[in-house]
């Protein structure tokens, strides 16, 4: 019998492998024996017809592909970057690559060709929350744990559906109101985690800041926060009471769209909870003010001094199996490595670590940057831009322009595909090892399950040829990923806070690590948290009459984003219908609308084709439409947030259409 972790979401459950079979760990804290379909299926998926199993080369996109071998498409990539500006190629990499994929990635993009464009799909997906972290708590580091829910009396739940995007976690929720915990959701969609609450808050897209300041108000109002804390440990509390003060809480309210009675009955429950866990995902980081609707939500926490403590905290649920692992390793364009910046110490100590002298000491282009700024070289892996990037429309003729794109995935229909001059095929989950952290900070192991596929790579060795054909053969000369693990864990100790050298690579698999758990305390320089005013700005886009309803985007249950993976275990596909738009029966009958019918939505930039799917469970003029619809990304708007630069995906104005 062989342990491994899940490769799907951020709550990283453990697994059993005996007799090609899968089953939960018992022995796993996070799981204890149970998984999700998508967790208990991933045999099916490596096993699948759609998988990318040869280098391929084309000079031109409108061509068809050539097979190609690793040596003949390796040298072509090495040659363009070595004629490129180095500003002018770019790494666009993965929450879902493992740590030791991240970190030769980083290693040779930053370290030896001397570009800081390496940055990950996490842009589009956590960002907001790390910026939020370092400005509030001075580190991106989540200061709870998972199992705090079982100590805690309160979880409030804001644009975060788990139970479907982090299902085992959800159980361990349904498990801790066995035990009295009270649970609030807030979603203008009455979600499958709505089913669980307490009190559900049917909130209007992209009010969550007025919400948040609503309760800061009240708790410096009426004096219930911890004044001892707060003149202690947190700096900003006379500029947050002044700004508060001239924001009108009837206004607030107005904005948020809930009734006065709705929300005395939360603040009731709110100021007599003693432990509260306010946890959060892609419903507050995806907007164009993504960072301060973060902000908002950690002030409740700093005022109230419900952080650092058993069953308290502002807990951000990560949804990429590995996009913790990244943030650490350094696979955001503005972190050089291990939390790192590029102030002029930080690049002496990680040049001499790395034996370098080429890091630039600027910030890179983030993710969704990259497609603008005129790239010579764009090497994608373990993820699918085109399909994930706002405005897609515009991304297509943008990547078009890019002179080499390279794709490096596993299997072989991505969206991006279709833009790709040179595919390298990777070997997936169960073909491989290596490590990855999952929301909460534990590591774990994932382990070769099964015989890998004739002729496919794992990501790390991929870039490693790379690097070896750009002459840097002593530099990245890895055996295996231990090597890069441990080269990685001497690495951390460069940072005062993240040292992981206690790890044993050989036995995480069995016995996971859980870093950080001695901190219990800000990490800013004065060791004190960081209070924000900030107020919602109104910067998304407006309905208007031609286009009258705002477009949500988001999960389902079995469906893994584009389906590369998921959509080939057919019994995922039982679950749900994938292809749906939620809307409320109102806008249906004006409409003319009838269920299951199919429809046009149509935005400023490009339109799709979907089905009616009518429910009460969602506010009038909002719609619903999953992202397993490949093409939702037409629909879109690209505006980011000017500090995090993470999409506004979920709020882009929208019109129906009945064919
Ligand atoms: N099954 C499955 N699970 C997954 C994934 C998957 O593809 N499939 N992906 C993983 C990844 S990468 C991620 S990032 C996570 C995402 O996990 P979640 O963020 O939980 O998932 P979403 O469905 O994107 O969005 C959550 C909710 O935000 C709500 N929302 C939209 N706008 C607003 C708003 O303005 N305010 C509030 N309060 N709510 C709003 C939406 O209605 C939706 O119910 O899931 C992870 N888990
Ligand atoms: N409208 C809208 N857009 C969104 C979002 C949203 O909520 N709404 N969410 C955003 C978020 S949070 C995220 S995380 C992104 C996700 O967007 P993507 O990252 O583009 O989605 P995936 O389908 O998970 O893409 C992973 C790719 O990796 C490939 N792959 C699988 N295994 C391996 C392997 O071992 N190695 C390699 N090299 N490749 C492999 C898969 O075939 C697939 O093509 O989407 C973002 N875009
Ligand atoms: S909850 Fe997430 S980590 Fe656990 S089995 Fe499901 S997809 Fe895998
Ligand atoms: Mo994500």
């Amino acid at each position: 019998m062989l342990k491994s972790v899940c490769g799907y979401c951020g709550v990283g459950c453990g697994i059993e492998f005996s007799e090609a079979k899968l089953t939960g760990d018992t022995q796993y804290p996070v799981n204890r024996g149970t998984l999700c379909l998508k967790g208990a299926s991933q045999l099916i998926s490596i096993k699948s017809s759609n998988r990318l199993l040869k280098p391929q080369i084309r000079e031109n996109i409108a061509d068809g592909f050539k097979e190609s071998s690793w040596q003949e498409s390796i040298s072509a990539i090495a040659d363009k970057i070595k004629n490129s500006p180095k500003g002018k190629v770019a790494f666009y990499l993965s929450g879902q690559m493992l740590t030791e994929d991240y970190y030769i990635a980083n290693k040779l993009g930053k370290g030896f060709i001397g570009t800081n464009n390496v940055d990950t799909n996490s842009r589009t997906c956590m960002s907001s929350a790390v910026v939020g972290y370092k400005k509030s708590i001075g580190a991106d580091f989540v200061p709870l744990r998972m199992d705090d829910v079982q100590k805690a009396d309160l979880l409030i739940l804001a644009g975060a559906n788990t139970a479907e995007s982090h299902v085992i976690f959800h159980n361990k929720i349904k498990k801790a109101k066995k035990n009295g915990l009270k649970v609030v959701v807030i979603d203008p969609r009455f979600s499958e985690t709505a089913k669980s609450a307490d009190i559900y808050l049917g909130i209007k897209a992209g009010s969550d800041i007025d919400f948040f300041n609503l309760i800061s108000k009240r708790l410096i109002n009426e004096k219930l926060y911890n004044e001892e804390f707060v003149q202690n440990r947190i700096n900003g509390f006379e500029a947050l009471k002044k700004g508060l003060e001239t924001l009108n809480k009837y206004d607030m309210l107005k904005r948020t769209g809930l009734s006065h009675e709705a929300f005395e009955e939360f603040f009731h429950l709110y100021k007599n909870s003693k432990n509260i866990i306010t946890a959060w995902t892609m419903g507050l980081n995806q907007s164009s003010q993504g960072v301060d609707k973060n902000l908002s939500l950690i002030n409740t926490h700093l005022l109230s001094g419900k952080i650092f403590k058993e069953g308290n905290g502002p807990l951000s649920l990560t949804g990429q199996p590995n996009a913790m692992g990244g943030r650490e390793v350094g696979g955001l364009a503005t972190m050089l490595g291990v939390h790192l910046g590029f102030d002029e110490q930080s690049i002496k100590k990680v040049s001499e670590f790395w034996n370098t002298d080429k890091i630039d000491n600027k910030a890179g282009l983030s993710a969704t940057q990259m497609m603008d700024a005129g790239l010579e070289v764009l090497i994608i892996c373990h993820t699918d831009p085109i399909y994930h990037l706002p405005n897609r429309n515009k991304t297509q003729e943008l990547m078009k322009k890019i002179a080499l794109v390279v794709e490096i995935n596993a299997y072989d229909n991505s969206e991006t595909s279709k833009f790709a001059h040179i595919r390298l095929p990777a070997a997936p989950w169960g073909e491989k090892e290596g490590t990855q952290t999952n929301l909460d900070r534990t590591i774990t192991k994932q382990e070769k399950l099964t015989k890998r596929a004739d002729g496919v790579k794992a990501d790390w060795e991929i870039f490693q040829f790379l690097a070896q054909e750009l002459g840097y053969k002593k530099e990245f000369d890895y055996k295996n990923p231990k090597e890069i693990f441990e080269e990685y864990q001497a690495m951390t100790k460069l940072n005062s806070y993240m040292d992981i050298s206690e790890a044993s690579y050989d036995e995480l698999s069995c016995k996971p690590f859980v870093w950080g758990e001695k901190i219990k305390n800000f990490l800013t320089a004065d060791k004190k948290g960081n209070l924000f005013f900030v107020q919602n700005r109104e910067l998304s886009e407006k309905a208007t009459q031609e286009y009258p309803f705002i477009l949500l985007t988001g999960r389902t249950r079995d469906q893994w984003h584009s389906g590369t993976k998921s959509a080939n275990a057919p019994s995922l596909l039982k679950y749900k219908e994938l292809n749906f738009c939620q809307l409320h029966p109102n806008d249906a009958k004006e409409l003319n609308i009838k269920e299951g019918e199919e429809i046009k939505v149509v935005s400023k930039r490009g339109e799709l084709l979907t089905k009616a799917a009518i429910t009460e469970g969602i506010l009038e003029k909002t719609i619903f439409i999953p992202i397993s619809n490949t093409e939702i990304n037409y629909l879109t708007n690209d505006l980011l947030d000017l500090e995090s630069f993470q999409p506004d995906y979920n709020h882009a104005a929208v019109r129906i259409v009945k064919l």
